[in-house]
């Protein structure tokens, strides 16, 4: 049976390993934590994720991890970062666990996330064919309904890796984000979308670098904190920060997008953690606690910058 103890952060994960970790964490903490399910796969798998919440009133966090199904870092940190959430005698990290509510689903896709185990490391997308090609998936960070498929931030080509799907939210696991995230947007007060690799903090928009979000220069701020405090951190790793379009490339119907323009959460980030290159989506497991340590000294920062932005007050009415 697997258990906290041996789950251990030395390797890199299964989704049936991951799965067995969370039904550990959830019958060891009943009362703080509750699994929920996003929804169901293209091949049929549940998608799960895990709240986590120490009282109620608390702002929302969001941590959508492994829409990509190669980016493996991203799960192993969201993982380990629940896992701090629940145990951690650090101070620091009790109030950071115990002053928010922790929505944290660590394998959105499901289906490319056990391909990418089992057939091709190297894989992206989900794992639902083409009904006009013979190529198979779609690049789910681009399949969500916000200027979907708009200023070549996405390819209409089904064999392209960043492949828009027929349709906004052609993709199960996506409609999935989007019917679970809609239901509870009042609570949520940010969203972080993990991806790998380059290290950077990307704010909306993807879609276009010729408009800005109004708040662009309070994201901007968060964003310093979080890099800040990760620099500082003992390893000296450096985080960029911009808008998505305006230091990456165009990438239109992205979560982060998605989150801030349609659901209405002004902190909206994608985080592509480590590393810059050297190995990129191959990170050697020797880099998931480091990883994992300086996004968990980001979060601090970002979330306390928001606070004192006044980004983290109650959304609905008790
Ligand atoms: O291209 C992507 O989807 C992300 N990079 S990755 O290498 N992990 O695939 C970046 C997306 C950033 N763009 C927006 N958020 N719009
Ligand atoms: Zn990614």
């Amino acid at each position: 049976r697997a258990s906290s103890d041996d789950f251990g952060w030395k390797k890199y994960n299964s989704l049936a390993e991951i799965e067995a970790w969370l039904d550990d964490i959830l019958a060891r903490y009943p009362v703080i934590t509750e699994g929920f399910v996003l929804g169901t796969s293209y091949e049929g798998r549940t998608i799960r994720g895990l709240k986590i919440s120490y009282k109620s009133g608390n702002p929302g966090v969001f941590i959508e991890s492994n829409i990509h199904a190669r980016e493996w870092i991203t799960s192993a940190t969201a993982t380990w970062l629940i896992n701090q959430f629940l145990t951690s005698e650090d101070p620091l990290v009790r109030t950071l666990a115990e002053s928010h509510d922790w929505y944290i689903v660590p394998v959105l896709n499901v289906d490319g996330f056990v391909y990418t185990h089992e057939k091709d490391r190297m894989w992206r997308k989900t794992r639902q064919p083409s009904e006009i090609s013979a190529c198979v998936g779609v690049d789910p960070n681009r399949n969500y309904d916000s200027h979907w498929m708009e200023n070549g931030g996405a390819s209409s080509n089904p064999c392209a890796e960043d492949y828009g799907g027929p349709h906004a939210f052609s993709e199960p696991e996506i409609q999935a984000m989007s019917d679970f995230v809609g239901s509870i947007k009042e609570k949520l007060n940010v969203m972080l979308a993990f991806h790998s690799y380059s290290q950077l903090l990307l704010s909306p928009y993807g879609h276009t670098k010729e408009e800005y979000p109004e708040n662009f220069d309070d994201l901007m701020e968060v964003a310093k904190a979080y890099g800040d405090a990760v620099e500082a951190f003992p390893y000296g790793t450096v985080y960029r920060y911009g808008s998505a379009a305006g230091i990456l490339y165009p990438a239109s119907g992205a979560t982060n997008d998605w989150a801030y323009n349609e659901q209405g959460i002004e902190i909206s980030y994608t985080i592509e953690f480590r590393d810059t290159g050297r190995y990129g989506f191959i990170l050697p497991p020797a880099h998931i606690v480091p990883n994992a340590e300086e996004a968990l000294i980001g979060i601090t920062a970002l979330l306390d910058k928001c606070k004192t932005l006044g980004y983290l007050e109650l959304k609905y009415n008790l």
